[in-house]
């Protein structure tokens, strides 16, 4: 290793030290679950290094091993909370093997739905689609896993039921696109996005499923 005058090695330690006290006081708020102030200690490190979606990188505190994990969103919209679908969709990502780690009954304001669907603020439909989703009470979950994402979409199904596969939410339960029972976070930056949008960071469990090593290899 090049050596560095004394100085500057003395500065050099300085900053060693002070990195390392900052990564241990993250880490203990992170696992005193005090997301909040995780957070302010984070703010000013990269956005990617935080991941409010994401827990890939995290450990698990029973086995200590790092696991790849995903959050997503996903809502059970009013059709689906009137016909009484709640825990047969509940069942399917549970025995899927995802986790869950918060959830909410709701009614929307349309303030939150006109950010949660900002981009569809054009479409021609879109005055019925806020009708709709504020015509009672939705079920909004956030669940955590290996590549929960793309794979709750598989679940979830095409958005136009008509064109969705049987097996998949869409598919068993609705006949058309207006009434077509559950949201699905599109991507990893729609998930943080919209898991921001919907919860506030104490609502969210940091909790060990008693399977995870059977579901996935951490
Ligand atoms: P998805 O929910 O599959 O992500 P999206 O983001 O394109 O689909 O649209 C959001 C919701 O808007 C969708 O679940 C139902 C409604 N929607 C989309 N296209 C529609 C249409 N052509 N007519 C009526 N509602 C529509
Ligand atoms: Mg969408």
């Amino acid at each position: 290793m090049t050596s560095l005058p004394e100085g500057w090695q003395n500065t050099r330690q300085n900053m060693i030290m002070l990195q390392h006290c900052i990564l241990k006081r993250v880490l203990q708020q992170f696992y005193s679950g005090n997301q909040e102030t995780t957070k302010s200690l984070l703010s000013g490190f990269p956005a990617a290094l935080q991941h409010g979606h994401r827990a890939a990188g995290h450990r698990s505190k029973s086995t200590g091993l790092p696991g790849e994990s995903e959050r997503t969103l996903i809502a059970i919209k009013p059709d689906g909370v009137q016909r009484r679908l709640v825990g047969q969709i509940i069942q399917r990502f549970e025995q899927r093997g995802f986790k869950l780690v918060g959830m909410k009954m709701m009614k929307v304001s349309e303030d939150l739905l006109s950010q949660h669907y900002c981009e569809l603020r054009t479409k021609p439909f879109y005055p019925s689609l806020l009708h709709y989703m504020t015509s009672g009470p939705v079920v909004v979950m956030v669940w955590e896993g290996h590549k929960v994402v793309q794979t709750s979409r598989k679940m979830v199904g095409h958005t136009n039921p008509a064109e969705a596969q049987a097996g998949t939410v869409r598919g068993d339960f609705s006949i058309h696109v207006s009434r077509n029972v559950v949201h699905a976070s599109d991507s990893l930056e729609g998930a943080q996005r919209e898991i921001q949008l919907w919860f506030q960071g104490k609502e969210l469990l940091n909790w060990d499923c008693c399977d995870q090593t059977s579901t996935c290899e951490v």
